[in-house]
């Protein structure tokens, strides 16, 4: 483990454009958090900073999705997401926002601090323009081609599937966002930050210098990026969301939002400083100080090219250590997508499984996407919990816990002689505060979850091999020594497992009644974590099972998620061939009452009904058990084709078809009369 430190470690601001779901978690804050507390318990001077985005083109448009002024839009998902990075353990320093004044004056600072050194290009040139709608299209407002891969869906700035970073007059066939159309060109005035003038710097600084310490995923991107050629970006835009152009000559203009934003870093960290009485420049000009930055992989240009350049150009900024970029999670196969609902918001999460952060911060951790883009399923977070936090490390803890108790009224027994297995458990444990940091300080968190859960394994074999519910008749002693080896893992364990899953290790410390004055090189350290003749609590359980049907429930929902989609997406089918009107008149289409329901047994679709439909009472199965609970359909007046020609389905010979149609949420409706109709009333 390194000597302690100052670190700034920056996670990258959410847009208050909706709520933050289970990609943001994996991609980008549990890592940063696993990260900021492992370095808080052992000893280091941390900041750990981020904020709400509440500038760019992605606001003003989701308010007006939403019918709301922009203000608005954003005060909603500030709040929205900061309680859910609290109520998931997010221990962020500080929190902040970009529409705070601080980071007004800040970034308008540093706007002018550029633009004073002549470090800006004054350009007028021809940008996007929709005549119809009378704005410049920029960023989330064009939508084209990417130059690069080919992605039809790429946004003015950025193209979201390859990272690249362009301006909206690269784009291939572009379209308004706003009104559709095809915009045209129209001159205006912006400034630009030269990249091109930094690219020697930044092929020494990354491709050089940090060749090896930064992840290739990571490398991989800032290389094809140099490669490509950098050209000068323009800084500001033509909008009325964002902070004001501070120089002569910019109405109307606005600070680009990847400008702004990651100065919003530097405006958080100050307004911490205040509150903490600390100087902020120790976390941002201190050359002993590491920076790192978490993002997600469509911030990488932004966090290794763009902001670098910044900072270089400023000329009294340290730069980042590191940015450990993540790829993207997806779910059940898919893309997470905010305009699809395609997504575990994390609001809804909790009320679906109260308590159970940690379950989601452990299963986001043994299963992000560090190297390369990963699923998450809820069968896989089952099996997580179950296989893993309750099997494993619960059921150590559970079984030390209840032992003690039921051994020794819950007093830590005094070992006496240690066994060679006894020593060599006590020594592996001395170990793993040193092979966990190795991955964590390597941004490994995955393989550090695992390591923390071999510890957890550790307990469980022991305790296992030991079989203290045996010898306890024939050897006491023996058993206060193995218990009392087994409470020191425990406590390991309530140590080393704040980092990934905050929540349970507090409870366990509280279980073992022990404080949170051991630091983690202790569990190194220290022969003794726990002493004899210390009082512990009553066992809790830790972790509880997950049962297929609450899995179930929520692959219901994506279901009908997906359905909705789908419904949402469906075009209007083409009309059929035309027809005779004596074709139609052929069919005998009645109004009919449902008398009875029942599912037809082995199927999931088909309900076997019992149909009055005047001319007589008869069978009809029909495909509506996804829609339906058959007692929820009896007394159902339907729309029934009486004359097509019975046919045995399943088994069960079906006398007619019930008309129905689509609903919008991809179920099924009935075709049924405005009021009540005799049975057996003709349609035609
Ligand atoms: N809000 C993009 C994003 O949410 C942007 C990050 C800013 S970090 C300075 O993906
Ligand atoms: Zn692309």
């Amino acid at each position: 483990m390194s000597t302690p430190k100052k670190y700034t470690i920056t996670a990258a601001l959410p847009y208050t454009n909706g709520p933050i779901h289970i990609g943001h978690l994996a991609g980008v804050y549990v890592p940063a958090d696993i990260y900021a507390r492992y370095l808080r318990l052992t000893g280091n001077d941390v900041a750990y900073i981020c904020g709400s985005d509440e500038h760019g083109v992605a606001i003003p448009m989701r308010a007006k999705k939403e019918g709301v002024s922009p203000q608005e839009i954003i005060d909603k998902y500030h709040g929205i997401i900061k309680k859910s990075f609290e109520d998931f353990g997010i221990s962020f320093d500080n929190y902040s926002r970009t529409s705070n004044k601080i980071h007004h004056e800040t970034a308008s600072n540093f706007f002018k601090n550029l633009y004073n050194s002549g470090e800006f290009v004054e350009e007028v040139s021809e940008q996007l323009y929709d005549a119809e709608a009378d704005q410049f299209l920029a960023d989330r407002f064009v939508v084209g081609t990417c130059p690069k891969c080919g992605n039809e869906e790429s946004y003015g700035d950025q193209c979201e599937k390859c990272g690249t970073s362009h301006n909206a007059t690269d784009l291939i066939n572009p379209k308004s966002a706003i009104t559709g159309n095809v915009p045209v060109l129209k001159q205006t005035k912006h400034w630009f930050l030269p990249l091109d003038k930094h690219e020697a710097f930044l092929r020494e600084w990354i491709l050089e210098g940090h060749k090896n310490d930064w992840k290739s995923n990571v490398l991989g991107q800032v290389k094809s990026w140099i490669d490509d050629g950098l050209r000068p970006r323009a800084v500001t835009r033509d909008l009325d969301w964002g902070i004001p152009v501070p120089v002569e000559g910019a109405d109307g203009k606005v600070l680009y939002v990847w400008f702004d934003a990651p100065i919003g870093y530097i405006s958080s960290t100050k307004e911490w400083a205040a509150k903490e009485g600390k100087n902020w420049e120790d976390y941002w000009k201190d050359e002993n100080t590491k920076l790192v930055h978490f993002i997600g992989k469509d911030n990488i240009v932004f966090h290794c090219i763009i902001f670098p350049s910044m900072l270089k150009a400023h000329g009294d900024y340290i730069l980042p250590e590191n940015v450990p970029a993540n790829e993207f999670l997806n779910l059940e196969g898919n893309k997470l997508s905010t305009s699809k609902n395609w997504a575990v918001w994390l609001h809804e999460y909790l009320e679906e499984f109260p308590g159970q952060q940690d379950v989601l911060r452990y299963t986001l951790t043994a299963n992000a996407p560090e190297n390369k883009d990963n699923d998450f399923t809820w069968k896989d977070f089952q099996a997580k919990n179950n296989n893993e936090l309750v099997a494993i490390f619960g059921n150590f803890i559970n079984r030390v816990v209840v032992l003690t108790n039921k051994y020794y009224n819950g007093i830590v027994p005094e070992a006496s002689d240690l066994s060679e297995i006894d020593e060599e458990v006590l020594e592996q444990l001395q170990q793993y505060p040193e092979i966990i940091a190795k991955s964590i300080e390597r941004y490994r968190f995955r393989e550090a979850s695992q390591e923390l859960m071999n510890l957890a394994r550790l307990g469980n074999k022991y305790l296992a091999d030991e079989e203290p519910w045996k010898v306890i008749k024939q050897d006491e002693e023996r058993v206060k020594t193995i218990m009392n080896v087994a409470l020191q893992i425990a406590t390991g364990l309530a140590v080393l497992s704040e980092p990934f899953i905050p929540f349970t290790s507090n409870k366990l410390k509280s279980i073992l009644n022990i404080d949170a004055s051991l630091s983690w090189t202790d569990v190194t350290t220290k022969d003794t974590l726990i002493t004899a003749n210390h009082q512990i609590g009553k066992a809790e359980l830790l972790f509880t099972k997950i049962e297929d049907k609450t899995i179930d429930v929520q692959l219901e929902k994506l279901e009908a998620t997906k359905k909705a989609n789908e419904a949402a997406n469906k075009t209007v089918e083409p009309q059929k061939d035309t027809i005779e009107f004596d074709d139609f008149t052929k069919m005998d289409i009645r109004i009919g009452t449902i008398l009875e329901a029942e599912k037809v047994a082995k199927t999931k679709k088909l309900l076997k009904l019992k149909v009055d439909v005047g001319i007589d009472i008869r069978t009809i199965v029909s495909g509506i058990a996804e829609s339906f609970n058959p007692e929820d359909i009896v007394g159902q007046q339907v729309t029934v084709l009486c004359n097509l020609a019975p046919r045995k389905i399943r088994g069960v010979e079906s006398q007619g078809m019930i008309l129905m149609t689509d609903t919008p949420d991809g179920k099924l409706a009935f075709v049924e009369p405005q009021q009540t109709i005799q049975n057996g009333g003709q349609v035609c």
